[in-house]
Formats: structure tokens, C-alpha cells, sequence
């Protein structure tokens, strides 16, 4: 595969969201729909699932390394990890659309990425039977991430301040809509779909080694504890925020300066943006929105 000349990629003004399908969305994930409801999933293709900031690149690269270990770890001639695994959904001009870099990736298994909530991602991935690994982060620590991205990706609506955001995320009006019916619908999947791991952004922080390992069994990959060590020495935040494969800083639209894409990697940052108000809103919000899962997170560890 050629590396991605994305210096091509036009740029234009931050897009407006619009209702699809009952979710919020932008041109940029729906201009390329019909390919993407059609897209032919493989039955060895793993589909890795989250939220927006939830731990989507942590977890790609986790499964990079597992499965392409020692052509990832050369980093000089590696593509970066938006080639690796492409965006299905994703159609930015000037760039090919998720769904042909999907269709063109030549490793076995492919790894795809999709930010979709459950009713939306194409019924091949069922027919298949294809794996999918589910990241989930706590809805507090996600809306701090997603606000930063939204700062600095030129590509996403414009957030305003942290408040104004605040309240489009307790509305559930951010790109791939609310945060709650994401992480439930996929949790409810998860109970008639046997191939689906769901996993937790906080147990990743918490215990990445023992997180990669849980991977493994669930993947059925017999890797020795010193390749998992090395692994999950590779994926520790500093090393990823470092490596370009990784840290995004390739990509023309997002503006550094504003906030790195590799930000803080932490479990409980929220506490230094939720005001006191605002947290209490959030809880009773979340409380109502979430009183039919039985999905539970943890907001500090
Ligand atoms: S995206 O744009 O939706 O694909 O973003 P995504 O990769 O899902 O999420 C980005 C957040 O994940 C953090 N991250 C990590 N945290 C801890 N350890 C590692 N290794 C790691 N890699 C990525 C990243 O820093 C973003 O979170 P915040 O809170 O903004 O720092």
C-alpha cells in the first residue's frame, strides 16, 4: 500500500452536523453511505468499535502489534496507524474513502475502525460473524477528550466553549450522537453476539498488561509473556504520544497548537473541567439516560 499523501486533502470550513438515521452527523461519515451500508465484511476481519475518544487508536495498535508485530515496530517504514486501519465510514475529499482503503488493505486479518453506533454498522459484519473488540470510556472523561478533538480537528463542528459543549453532549447532538445509547446499544449486543469483547478505556489505564492479555484469549492468539511485555511497554501513553505511527501528528487539519491528539491518556482529568453545577447536571442526566443498561463505569480508579 502507498503511504497517503494527505497534504492533498482539501481543507475546507468546519462542517455543520445534520440528522441521519436519527443520529447527529457530518458530510464526512454519510457522503459515502452506500458503500458503506454495502461494504463486504470479511469473516477473519475485526471490526474495532467505539465512541469518538474513547481509546480507538490504544486498542488499533494493540491489535497492530499482536497480529503485524515486527513490521509495526519499525517504525521508519511503517504507515501511520489511519492507514493500518482504516476508517470505514470515513470520506474526506482528496483522501480514498474508508471503504476502499478497507477494500484495499493486503493483511489478513483487517483491521477496521468504526465509530457507528451498533444499528448502523452494515450487516455483512454480522453475516460474517466477523470480530469486533467494543472500547468504552466514562462518559465524563470522553466529553473532556471529545471537546479538546473538536478544538483542534478542523474537520469537526466547531465545539465553542466548554460549556456550550457540555450541553450538546448531555443532548447527545455531537457527531455519532449520544454517548449513552452508543455505549448501552453496543452493550446489549454484546449479549446475542458472542464474537463482541467489550472493553473499558479505565481497565486499559488501570492494567494494560493484563488488558492486552485479555485480548489475546478472547482473539485466541497464543503470544509468549515477553512478546506481551514488549507489547504493552510500546502502547504506554508517552511511547504512543511520541511515535508517528500513532500520534496523528501527519494530518494536515488537526492543529497541534491548539491540543495534541495524544492529550493527557488519564482517568479523571473531568475533575479539572466539570464545575461543580455542571457535574451535578451531568449526574442527573446520566442517571435518566442510563437507568434501563445495566453497563457500568468507572470515573476515577
Ligand atoms: S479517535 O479520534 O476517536 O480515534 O480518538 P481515540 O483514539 O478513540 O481516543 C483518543 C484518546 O485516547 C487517549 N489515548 C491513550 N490513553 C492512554 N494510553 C494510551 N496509550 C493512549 N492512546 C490514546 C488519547 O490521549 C485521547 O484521550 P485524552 O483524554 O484526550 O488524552
Amino acid at each position: 500500500m502507498e503511504n497517503l499523501d494527505l497534504s492533498s486533502m482539501k481543507l475546507v470550513d468546519r462542517p455543520e452536523t445534520f440528522d441521519f438515521e436519527g443520529i447527529s452527523m457530518t458530510h464526512y461519515f454519510t457522503d459515502n453511505w452506500e458503500k458503506v451500508k454495502n461494504f463486504q465484511a470479511r469473516p477473519d476481519d475485526i471490526l474495532i468499535a467505539t465512541y469518538p475518544k474513547a481509546g480507538t487508536t490504544w486498542v488499533s495498535y494493540i491489535l497492530d502489534l499482536l497480529y503485524f508485530g515486527n513490521d509495526a515496530l519499525e517504525c521508519e517504514t511503517s504507515l501511520p496507524i489511519y492507514m493500518r486501519v482504516p476508517f470505514l465510514e470515513s470520506c474526506f475529499q482528496g483522501s480514498p474513502t474508508g471503504t476502499e482503503m478497507a477494500d484495499n488493505l493486503p493483511t489478513s486479518p483487517r483491521l477496521i475502525k468504526t465509530h457507528l453506533p451498533v444499528q448502523l454498522v452494515p450487516k455483512s459484519f454480522w453475516e460474517q460473524n466477523s470480530r469486533v473488540v467494543y472500547v468504552a470510556r466514562n462518559a465524563k472523561d470522553n466529553a473532556v477528550s471529545y471537546f479538546h478533538f473538536d478544538r483542534m480537528n478542523m474537520v469537526q463542528p466547531e465545539p465553542g466553549d466548554w460549556n456550550k459543549f457540555l450541553q450538546k453532549f448531555l443532548k447527545g447532538k455531537n457527531v455519532f450522537g449520544p454517548w449513552y445509547d452508543h455505549v448501552s446499544g453496543w452493550w446489549e449486543k454484546k449479549q446475542t453476539y458472542s464474537n463482541l469483547l467489550y472493553m473499558f478505556y479505565e481497565d486499559m489505564v488501570e492494567d494494560t498488561g493484563r488488558e492486552v492479555e485479555r485480548l489475546c484469549s478472547s482473539l485466541g492468539l497464543s503470544t509468549s509473556v515477553e512478546e506481551r511485555e514488549k507489547i504493552t511497554k510500546g502502547v504506554q501513553f508517552d511511547t504512543m504520544k511520541q511515535n508517528q505511527i500513532t500520534n496523528h501528528s501527519t494530518i494536515p487539519f488537526m492543529d497541534f497548537k491548539i491540543s495534541p491528539f495524544m492529550r493527557k491518556g488519564k482517568v479523571g482529568d473531568w475533575k479539572n473541567h466539570f464545575t461543580m453545577a455542571q457535574n451535578e447536571q451531568f449526574d442527573e442526566v446520566y442517571k435518566q439516560k442510563m437507568k434501563n443498561t445495566t453497563v457500568m463505569f468507572r470515573t476515577e480508579i
